[in-house]
């Protein structure tokens, strides 16, 4: 299925650091072992056993000194013989040691290339490839441990259990094709209530998607208003920090300022921007470009208004949603009811104090969208756009094949819709796949995973 050469790679991050590991994958993993790393005695190397010993390169030269371990297949995570060599975490040492690797049959790695052969040796579905990059990339608790889940099967069990009820049910819908002429009929209400089980748990999980693709992409959100608005103080309130420079003078704020922060669990980032208004200074009409440019590439922009002054119009805004913070509420309010209610139309509404700190978790709750309820434990959630749609489709078809039995159509014809949504389901985990799907989902990876 694939050139069954062996691969090589620095697996940690380059930089100073206690240990860094090298990981070479496929048949010359253990004569490469052999020459690379030397142990006391030169007897066997037994499988999944870490030694100690020396790392030397192709011609002998000693680099350092560390561990290995040689995991022969198929009980590895390739699922091809796999060497790690643990060394120190040194740029150089690592450098050198990839080197000899290299020289004695191994040739790099590509991004994602060893747990493209753990899926292509079936040791990982694809929900589990995905959960890989995801785990490596998560920025807060929550989101590692969705990941985490995923990384484990839950999605792929919770699936496999979908697939199996589907299975069952075109099992008994063939069974009904092939003895048409005996009565089988009571079977129908089986097939029904099959089909509406697979119906309502494919809803359920669909339901977790919103708040799945939350924690694996996080939120972007634009911090817009005019000047003075208090844009950079609800920054620094939010973030629970002094980061940007707040002044009583409007056009304080020039530049972008992006910040990471953990709302709930949801990795945001927060762009505090140039106040919006009609200037001559050059340098503030860049700012101000930049901030409409954040709005633009935000998923949400959250409009702060000023409310010690009198109503302001919000301007229109391209991005998926509109939250609006009120901001100053600790200061006698200039805004007429019927124009604090008006604000609903543009988006939710939050009334804060960036210099008291007031309203911010409601403001936070607005911002991360409280329709994306989290899942239940007994529900994995779904994380990519790719799961989504492919069960999506499934659920489709699992729709027609239900309306299809209540009319109590040929059974051959509602036998066609199940095989459909099994193949759907089946596009998930990648037992139905393109070589397209899987070079998507590759080409996120880093190099040495
Ligand atoms: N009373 C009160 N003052 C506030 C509040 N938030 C901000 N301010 C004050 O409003 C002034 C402007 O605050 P900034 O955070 O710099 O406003 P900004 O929107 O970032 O302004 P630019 O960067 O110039 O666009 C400062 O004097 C703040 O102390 C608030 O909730 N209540
Ligand atoms: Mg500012």
């Amino acid at each position: 299925m694939y050139a069954e050469d062996t691969i090589a790679a620095i697996a940690t991050p380059l930089g100073p650091g206690g240990i860094g590991v090298i990981r070479v994958s496929g048949p010359a993993a253990e004569p490469i072992a052999r020459r690379v790393f030397l142990r006391r005695s030169n007897a066997y190397w037994q499988s999944h056993r870490l030694y100690r010993g020396r790392i030397v390169n192709h011609e002998g030269a000693l680099i350092d000194e560390g561990l290995a371990v040689l995991m022969r297949k198929p009980r590895s995570h390739t699922g091809e013989d796999v060497l790690e060599i643990h060394c120190h975490g040194s740029p150089a040492v690592l450098r050198l040691a990839l080197e000899g690797v290299l020289r004695l049959g191994a040739r790099p790695a590509e991004p994602g290339e060893f747990t493209k052969r753990a899926f292509l040796n079936g040791k990982l579905d694809l929900t589990q490839v995905e959960a890989v990059t995801d785990l490596v990339r998560a920025r807060t608790p929550e989101s590692a441990a969705q990941a985490a889940d995923q990384l484990l099967g839950h999605l792929s069990q919770f699936l496999g259990a979908l697939r199996a009820r589907l299975v069952g049910v075109k099992a008994r819908l063939e069974a009904q094709i092939d003895f048409s002429d005996e009565d089988i009929g009571s079977d129908d209400t089986v097939v029904w209530a099959d089909l509406g089980d697979v119906r309502r748990d494919i809803e359920t999980i669909l339901g977790t998607y919103a708040r799945g693709r939350l924690l694996r992409h996080g939120l972007r959100i634009a911090i817009l208003g005019r000047p003075n608005a208090g844009k950079s103080s609800l920054l620094n309130a939010l973030l629970s920090d002094e980061r940007a420079i707040v002044t009583p003078i409007p056009g304080t704020t020039r530049d972008v300022i992006e910040e990471s922060a953990d709302f709930d669990g949801v990795p945001v980032v927060l762009s505090d921007t140039a106040g919006l208004r009609s200037v001559p200074d050059e340098v503030e009409r860049f700012g101000i470009e930049r901030a409409w440019h954040a709005a633009r590439s935000a998923d949400v922009v959250l409009f702060v208004a000023d409310a010690s002054l009198p109503p302001q119009p919000i301007p229109p805004f391209e991005a998926e949603r509109v939250v609006v913070a009120l901001n100053k509420i600790d200061l006698p309010c200039a805004w007429p009811d019927r124009e604090v209610q008006s604000l609903a139309a543009r988006g939710p509404v939050a009334r804060v104090s960036a210099k008291y700190l007031t309203g911010l978790d409601e403001l936070r709750r607005l911002l991360v969208d409280t329709t994306a309820q989290p899942p239940r434990d007994s529900v994995p959630a779904l994380t990519t756009t790719r799961q989504r749609d492919a069960l999506a489709k499934a659920l489709e078809s699992v729709k027609r094949a239900a309306d299809a039995a209540t009319l109590r159509v040929a059974p051959e014809l509602i036998a066609v819709d199940v095989q459909a949504a099994l193949d759907h389901i089946g596009a998930v985990t990648g037992a139905v796949t393109s070589e397209d799907v899987l070079d998507a989902i590759f080409a996120e990876f880093c190099i040495g995973k």
